[in-house]
C-alpha cells in the first residue's frame, strides 16, 4: 500500500526530533502498515505516538470531564452514543426525548472526539474550545491505556468508563475493519494469519490488549468512583441494567419518573445496533480520519469469531489470555 494512501494516524510523518530521540531508545516492529513503537506497555504507529505525547504534555482537564476508553473494535461506538444519549436526555423535550436528537445529525464519532486520534494528532495544541459548555461536560474518547491516560489527566477526578471485548470477537472486526478500509474485497485467510499472529504476540496497535484491559480492570478496583469497567457482552445481554450502570456511575441515575415513562428503553433503541447503522448519517460520508462511516457498523454480534477462527486458533489465543491474565480475577 503506497504511503500516501494511509490514515495519518499509522505514518510517521508527523514526529517531532524529541519524539524520534524517543522512539531510538524503545522497542520498534515494522508490519504491514508502517513502524510502530512500544511507549508504556502499548505498541502505536510513530504518529499516534506523538499524539499521545502531545496529549500528555498539553492536555488541560477540568474536573467533570468524562472519557470513554476502549481496545479497538470493543464497542466504542455504542458506548459513545450510549453515554451521548444519557447526557443529553435532560436537554430535549421530554414527552419525546428522542426529537432532533444530536445522533440522528451526526456520527457518534463526530461527537465525541477521540483524544490521540481526533485531537492530539494534528496538532500538539488543539482548540478545544469549542468543546466547553456550562451546562454538559466534555465528552472524549481514547485507545490508550489507563496508566497512559492518566498521565495527560494528571490529578484530576475525571470519570472514565472503559468498554472490554472478547479478544476473538475485537481481532475479527479489527480485520474486517482493515481490509475494508483498505479497500480489500478479498477478506483473505493469509491476512486473517497474519493479524492473528501479531495479536497473540501482543504486538500490534495498541496491543497487547491484555496488559489494556487489565490497566483499566485494575484501575476499576482500585478507584471505582472514577473507573467504570464495562463489557459488550453484557451490553448485549442486558442493557438495562447495564445502561443503569452507566447512568449512575456518571451522576445522571435515571428518575422514577424517567424509568416509568419507557425512557430507558427509547435510549437503548436509539443506541441499538439496527438503528444506528440505518441512519443516513451513519450510512453515508467520511470521519475526520477520512474513514468510512458506515465501517464502524458490521455485524454487532456476540461470537462471530466462530465463523472465522479455527479450532486451533481458538485454543491458542484462548491459552495466551488465561495466562495473561491469571491471578488478575479478570476473564474475558
Ligand atoms: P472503533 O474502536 O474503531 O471505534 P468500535 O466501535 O469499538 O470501533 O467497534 C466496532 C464494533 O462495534 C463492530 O463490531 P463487529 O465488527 O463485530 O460487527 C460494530 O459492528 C460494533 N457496533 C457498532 N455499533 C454498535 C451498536 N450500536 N451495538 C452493538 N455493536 C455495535
Amino acid at each position: 500500500m503506497a504511503e500516501k494512501e494511509l490514515n495519518m494516524n499509522v505514518r510517521d510523518d508527523n514526529v517531532s526530533e524529541e519524539t524520534k530521540k524517543l522512539i531510538s531508545s524503545l522497542p520498534t516492529y515494522k508490519d504491514s502498515l508502517g513502524k510502530l513503537c512500544k511507549y508504556q506497555g502499548c505498541w502505536y504507529y510513530y504518529n499516534t505516538l506523538q499524539a499521545v505525547i502531545n496529549f500528555q504534555n498539553n492536555f488541560r482537564p477540568q474536573n467533570n470531564d468524562i472519557i470513554l476508553a476502549s481496545f479497538p473494535k470493543s464497542g466504542t461506538t455504542w458506548l459513545k452514543a450510549l453515554t451521548v444519549a444519557l447526557l443529553e436526555r435532560s436537554k430535549h423535550d421530554h414527552d419525546d426525548p428522542l426529537n432532533h436528537h444530536p445522533l440522528l445529525s451526526d456520527n457518534p464519532h463526530g461527537i465525541v472526539p477521540t483524544l490521540e486520534i481526533d485531537m492530539y494528532l494534528k496538532s500538539s495544541t488543539p482548540d478545544l474550545t469549542k468543546l466547553s459548555s456550562s451546562s454538559s461536560p466534555r465528552l472524549f474518547s481514547t485507545h490508550m491505556p489507563l496508566h497512559t491516560v492518566k498521565e495527560g489527566l494528571k490529578d484530576s477526578p475525571c470519570k472514565i468508563v472503559y468498554v472490554c471485548r472478547n479478544a476473538k470477537d475485537a481481532l475479527i472486526s479489527r480485520w474486517h475493519f482493515k481490509c475494508k478500509c483498505q479497500k480489500q474485497d478479498d477478506v483473505s485467510r493469509s491476512s486473517l494469519e497474519s493479524m492473528f499472529e501479531s495479536f497473540c504476540s501482543g504486538v500490534s496497535f495498541y496491543g497487547p490488549i491484555w496488559d489494556h484491559a487489565l490497566s483499566y480492570w485494575r484501575g476499576s478496583l482500585e478507584n471505582p468512583k472514577n473507573v467504570l469497567f464495562m463489557r459488550y457482552e453484557e451490553l448485549k445481554t442486558e442493557p438495562r441494567a447495564q445502561l443503569k450502570r452507566l447512568a449512575e456511575f456518571l451522576g445522571c441515575p435515571f428518575t422514577e419518573e424517567e424509568e416509568e415513562s419507557g425512557l430507558v428503553e427509547k435510549i437503548l433503541e436509539l443506541c441499538s445496533f439496527d438503528n444506528l447503522s440505518g441512519l443516513e448519517v451513519n450510512k453515508t460520508g467520511k470521519t475526520s480520519l477520512n474513514i468510512d462511516r458506515d465501517s464502524f457498523f458490521r455485524k454487532g454480534e456476540v461470537g462471530d469469531w466462530k465463523n472465522y477462527l479455527t479450532p486451533e486458533m481458538e485454543s491458542k489465543i484462548d491459552m495466551i489470555i488465561d495466562q495473561e491474565l491469571k491471578g488478575s480475577g479478570l476473564t474475558f
